[in-house]
């Protein structure tokens, strides 16, 4: 059935790029899911909150189901619970750039239509009618070697252009980690007097993370800083350095913004973080799929913004907006 498209939502799209060409665009009972990397973190909970407001812009049902860890043995059961529920579409966090490829082949030869949010699989490009995971519809994410990119600056400024760095990341394999490591690397090369160390993965585990820190330092004393490239890594790198003592003379550039990171800026322990903005990866996400249920073209990537907290700015109400939510 035909039904009147929210005006607000359609100008949305518009300023996307996903022109909705018809009246016939419009669907009735469009159900699309939501698999988060994982359930229990702050980036994806308010992923599933910017989900939700497009869904009900276009009134669309949207189901949420994710696994507790970020592990691929546990994303893939989930996955094939969801394919046989039959969405028009899945938005997916893959947990894995290559092994969840052929597990959503499974869900495209079903007919779903296949959007990667946040992370995605191969090599993120889509579409091309090249390689065996080109089949997704969009990638919806923020620009992640930029983000690797910015870090490393802000660490160099703050280290004086010197001194052992590492970073603290999830595990290989992870497309977003990957890319903000490769910024990181390449733009810190820039720095002759800084030397990167070997990357510590954390398995998304914050514990793991701050001992990392901890065994780091233990054989580095004169370590200067550490890129935390994701929530779970700024987190426990910067608990590893209160513990070990070293808060604010270790300096850490983060990733992601729970609002425990707040407390981090405030005291110094961490320099600066740079928030995603995962609602409008949501959001869009969202949209997009419903421009391709509806026979639409969308765009095959759209990329979100960034904003740089510190802490001569975290009380900003337009930055502290960009806090994640739980
Ligand atoms: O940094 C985000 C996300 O972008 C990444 O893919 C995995 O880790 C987070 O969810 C934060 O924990």
């Amino acid at each position: 059935m035909i039904k009147l498209f929210n005006r607000k939502a359609k100008a949305l799209l518009l300023s996307l790029g996903i022109a909705l060409t018809s009246t016939a665009a419009i669907a009735d009972n469009v159900k699309i899911a939501l698999i988060p990397g994982l359930t229990a973190d702050a980036f994806y909970i308010t992923m599933r909150k910017g989900a939700e407001a497009a869904a009900k812009a276009v009134g669309a049902e949207l189901i949420y189901q994710g696994a507790a860890e970020w592990n691929v043995g546990l994303q893939v059961p989930v996955l094939d619970a969801i394919i046989a529920r039959q969405p028009d579409a899945i938005l997916i966090a893959p947990n894995d750039k290559d092994q969840l490829i052929e597990p959503l082949k499974r869900a495209h030869a079903a007919g779903i239509k296949i959007i990667t949010v946040d992370t995605f699989i191969g090599n993120g490009v889509y579409q091309t009618g090249k390689g065996d995971a080109d089949f997704p519809m969009s990638y919806v994410a923020s620009e992640n070697v930029l983000g690797g990119q910015m870090a490393a600056r802000a660490l160099a400024a703050s280290i004086g252009e010197k001194g052992k760095v590492y970073v603290s990341s999830l595990k290989p394999g992870v497309s977003t980690l990957d890319q903000r490591e490769q910024g990181f690397r390449e733009e810190i090369a820039k720095y002759p007097n800084i030397e990167v160390l070997d990357t510590q993965y954390n398995d998304q585990d914050p514990n793991k993370a701050a001992a990392q820190f901890q065994a780091v330092l233990g054989r580095t004393p004169d370590l200067a800083g550490v890129f935390g490239a994701n929530l779970f890594s700024a987190v426990g790198s910067a608990n590893g350095a209160e513990q070990a003592g070293v808060a604010g003379k270790v300096k850490i550039a983060g990733f992601d913004a729970p609002a425990s990171i707040v407390d981090d800026l405030k005291n110094g322990t961490l320099e600066m973080t740079i928030a995603q903005h995962p609602a409008e990866i949501g959001y869009f996400g969202v949209m997009a799929a419903y421009a391709v249920i509806t026979g639409n073209p969308a765009p095959t990537k759209i990329g979100t913004g960034f904003t740089v907290m510190t802490k001569d700015n975290i009380d900003d109400p337009n930055v502290s907006k960009f806090l994640y939510t739980e």
